[in-house]
């Protein structure tokens, strides 16, 4: 048995050389998770690609030759496609330079250091002069480039949370928006060794401390919490925020002296909170009940509850994937500011402990091994969730963090380890995006939707089928990962395909530095051991014993338990924050200075297009949540075992409570189709009082199955044919593609085949 790390988990697993006879959770894994059931299954599964393929249209007439997403495609050799796609890339670079290449290519790919698609897309791209890039991310648009404003980079808030050990042994009330979802806290970009998902909750339970789950969804929070649920109207946090922050104010609980020393803007922040603003309106209970739908005396009580306490307020990411995604964020930081309880252990602020592992893990002392990307010729960048936008409008202007920018004219998009056909919203309208540049390239182990809307289409190898190493976010095991199985079919190391490109168009030296795969973890191996040495901390073993050992433990960077702003607390003006006054910033100057009528100078409540509150429930009067699966990561491996289990009526579940099936006439285990004025798609019904009534979920990651007709129709069950291509605010530009409004009704006609589980037609 060797042990082998996804994003998702580790297992053991024993193989034939073909495919994996055996797995089983890593025996270290106090909490093991059922997703890594979805990896053997899926391995030689019919959707992987096989072998090169071309787009039949691009292949017989070249480049910009109409019929992307609806052709077949013809295979072809590995040298075949290695030298159409040199030439391709040598005629772009040399007719029109390299801001025509978008090489964002987002996406979370595999876990594994050396053969991440993203370092390896960067590189080659760069090595070639560069490409287009994006900034920020699906995950954390708003946040990534908003926190620093307020309170910190983002990603030492994430990488220095307080602990959840710390959590467990001092919080005693924990107000969780967006809940603790122990589905999501499974995953963490590169890894999870221990899963801790349910412990520490249980633990801080058993202690006494008392959790409120704020969020549309009762098992948003594990059952070990206890939690008390309450379920305002989806997207209506910041009100129901401001008028727990009304009461502080008002009841004289807010903690002055922690505003006088640590914050700047209160008082203009208060004279909102108390009707003195322009718009005169009190921000009480009461307000705040007819917006959210959470009685007055609820709030009221639980403001005082908060003030009362050692109080943790956290906010999930999902709050901010949506419009206005910066206001439920602030408000976070705001109320725990009020509160006056940043900086002590068990109290303050956190963002995302439901999110990912990662949060509330200790920091690690040092870096892991990484592969330089080299430099970027290109200055041009796009939000990443914009890219809809720049391919449909080049040359229009945008606004983003104060500035205003201009879309690139993009001629080659090239993608690896991505799929914007999961990840982006409106497909309709991405599937238009995409028939605008003349050629796209996608590397990808199966046939996504993505791939289905490429020319050229590369069959990318699994973890399980090279050698590799890997490590998560603040994750303690270091675990070498040699290849359990030889690749399926002709597939190959994305590392394989950009040296062979390399070598064609001249940079081979650059990108390789001659070495192969293996001499390159070596080698990394080799300068990071260095590192450590250099840092004069206890020596990591050789390569040679990493490589036939189990993984390694790596140090952490302090003894001490980790909470969060300690040093800011102690002494803020030696340990300033990285905020323009290096205070917690409840009015921003320099967020007032940008004039944007969508993101004021300090939170407040606007209504975003699409809630229940809105004029366009009377036609959709339902709120979409499209969160994160619980039987897979995204949209990958969605046709293994583990992810098809949950499948309804051989479609995607969609949950709804029972008094809004009742009211359409609906039953568990119907066929449904989910529709509004974008688009709509068949989903398989689940009746469940664990959602709130006019809610009904559908999460994201049912590969793309769009009819041939209608490309707003998908017959899986993929939501982000319901949700908007509309951004946060001018300020980040971030996906809002958690909430959407739609209808449900019953599906009368004959089921649709699906299409996306065989590969696509060649010719
Ligand atoms: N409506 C709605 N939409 C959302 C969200 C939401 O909340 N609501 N959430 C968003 C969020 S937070 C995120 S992060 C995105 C996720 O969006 P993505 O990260 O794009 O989704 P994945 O399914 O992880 O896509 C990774 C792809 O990489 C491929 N892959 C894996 N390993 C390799 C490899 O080694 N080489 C190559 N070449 N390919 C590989 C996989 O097969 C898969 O197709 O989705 C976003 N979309
Ligand atoms: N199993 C699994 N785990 C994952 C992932 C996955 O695909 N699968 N993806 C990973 C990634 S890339 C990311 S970025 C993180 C995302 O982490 P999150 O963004 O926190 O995850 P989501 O599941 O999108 O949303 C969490 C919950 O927020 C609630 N919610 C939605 N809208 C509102 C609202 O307006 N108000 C309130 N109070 N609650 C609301 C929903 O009920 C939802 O279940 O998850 C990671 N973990
Ligand atoms: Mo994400």
């Amino acid at each position: 048995m060797a042990v082998h790390l996804t994003h998702w988990g580790t297992f053991e697993a024993a193989s034939d050389g073909e495919r994996l006879t055996e797995v089983r959770p890593w025996r270290h894994d106090p909490e093991p998770m059922p997703l890594i059931g979805n990896v053997a299954s899926a391995q030689h599964h019919p959707a992987r690609i096989d072998r090169p393929h071309v787009r039949k249209g691009w292949l017989e007439h070249g480049p910009g030759a109409p019929g992307r997403g609806d052709e077949p495609f013809v295979p072809v050799s590995w040298d075949t496609a290695l030298d159409l796609l040199s030439g391709e890339l040598r005629r772009v670079y040399r007719d029109h330079g390299a801001e025509a290449v978008y090489g964002g290519s987002y996406g979370w790919a595999s876990a594994g250091r050396f053969h991440h698609a993203q370092s390896q897309v960067h590189r080659f791209l760069n090595c070639l002069g560069g490409y287009v890039r994006h900034v920020n991310s699906y995950s954390l648009g708003v946040s990534d480039m908003f926190l620093s404003y307020v309170i910190d980079h983002l990603w030492r808030l994430l990488t220095y949370a307080t602990s959840k050990s710390v959590i467990a042994e001092h919080s005693d009330l924990v107000v969780a928006f967006g809940g603790l979802s122990p589905k999501n806290a499974a995953v963490s970009v590169g890894g999870v060794s221990k899963h801790h998902v349910r412990g520490w909750i249980a633990d801080a339970r058993e202690r006494g401390c008392r959790f409120v789950s704020v969020t549309p969804l009762r098992d948003d929070t594990p059952a070990e919490a206890e939690a008390e649920w309450i379920a305002p109207r989806p997207g209506t946090d910041a009100a129901l925020m401001l008028a727990l922050a009304q009461v502080l104010d008002a009841d004289g609980l807010a903690d002055t002296a922690f505003l006088d020393r640590y914050t700047v803007g209160y008082e203009r922040f208060a004279r909102y909170l108390r009707g003195q603003a322009a718009d005169q309106t009190v921000k009480d209970p009461a307000w705040a009940e007819a917006i959210s739908g959470i009685p007055a005396k609820r709030i009221r009580d639980l403001a005082r509850e908060m003030a009362g306490a050692r109080t943790m307020v956290t906010v999930s990411w999902s709050l901010q994937r949506a419009r206005h995604g910066e206001q439920p964020l602030w408000l976070g930081v705001v109320l725990a500011a009020m509160l006056g309880q940043i900086g002590l252990p068990g109290g303050g602020f956190g963002h995302g402990y439901g999110s990912t592992a990662a949060v509330g893990e200790p920091a690690l002392r040092a870096g892991l091994p990484r592969l330089a990307q080299g430099r970027n010729g290109v200055s041009a960048f796009i939000p990443v969730a914009r890219i809809a936008d720049m391919l449909l409008n080049p040359g229009a202007e945008f606004d983003y963090d104060g500035q205003r920018l201009t879309y690139p004219r993009i001629r080659l998009v090239y993608w690896c380890g991505g799929n914007p056909f999961h990840h982006h919203q409106d497909l309709a309208r991405l599937r238009e995006a995409f028939t605008r540049p003349e050629t796209v390239v996608v590397h990808d182990p199966f046939w996504t939707a993505t791939a289905r809307h490429a020319d050229i289409v590369l069959p990318a190898t699994m973890t399980i089928e090279r050698d590799d190493f890997g490590s998560g976010q603040n994750d303690r095991m270091f675990f070498p990962m040699p290849a359990l199985t030889r690749p399926h079919g002709e597939a190959r190391d994305d590392y394989a395909i950009f040296s062979a490109l390399a070598e064609r168009l001249g940079v081979g030296k650059d990108f390789t530095e001659g070495r192969t795969a293996m001499e390159w973890l070596r080698h990394l191996y080799g300068e990071w051991q260095d590192t450590i040495a250099a840092l004069g901390r206890e020596p990591v073993p050789d390569f040679g014993d990493f490589w036939s050992g189990d993984g390694i433990e790596l140090p952490l960077a302090s003894g001490d338990p980790q909470v969060a702003f300690a040093d800011f607390r102690r002494d803020p003006d030696k340990h300033p924050l990285v905020t323009p006054t290096g205070k917690i910033e409840i009015f921003s100057g320099t967020i007032d200075g940008y004039g944007y009528a969508d993101v004021p100078g300090h939170p407040v409540w606007l209504e975003p297009e699409e809630w229940l509150g809105s004029p366009a429930a009377d036609r959709f009067p339902l709120q979409l949540v499209a969160n994160q699966p619980r039987t897979r990561l995204h949209s990958q491996l969605d046709i293994g075992d583990h992810s098809q289990s949950a499948k309804v009526a051989g479609r995607e579940p969609a949950r709804m409570h029972p008094g809004d099936a009742a009211a359409r006439g609906l039953r568990d285990g119907d066929l449904v189709r989910i529709f509004n004025g974008r688009g709509s798609c068949l989903a398989g019904l689940s009746v469940d009082d664990a959602v709130r009534p006019g809610v009904v979920q559908l999460s994201t990651g049912a590969w793309y199955d769009p009819d041939p007709a209608d490309p707003g129709f998908c017959r899986h069950g993929n939501p982000n044919v319901l949700t908007a291509d509309r951004p946060s605010s001018s300020l980040s530009q971030g996906c809002t593609g958690q909430l959407a409004l739609v209808e449900i009704e019953p599906y009368r006609g004959t089921p649709p085949e699906l299409s996306v589980s065989r590969p696509p037609e060649t010719a």
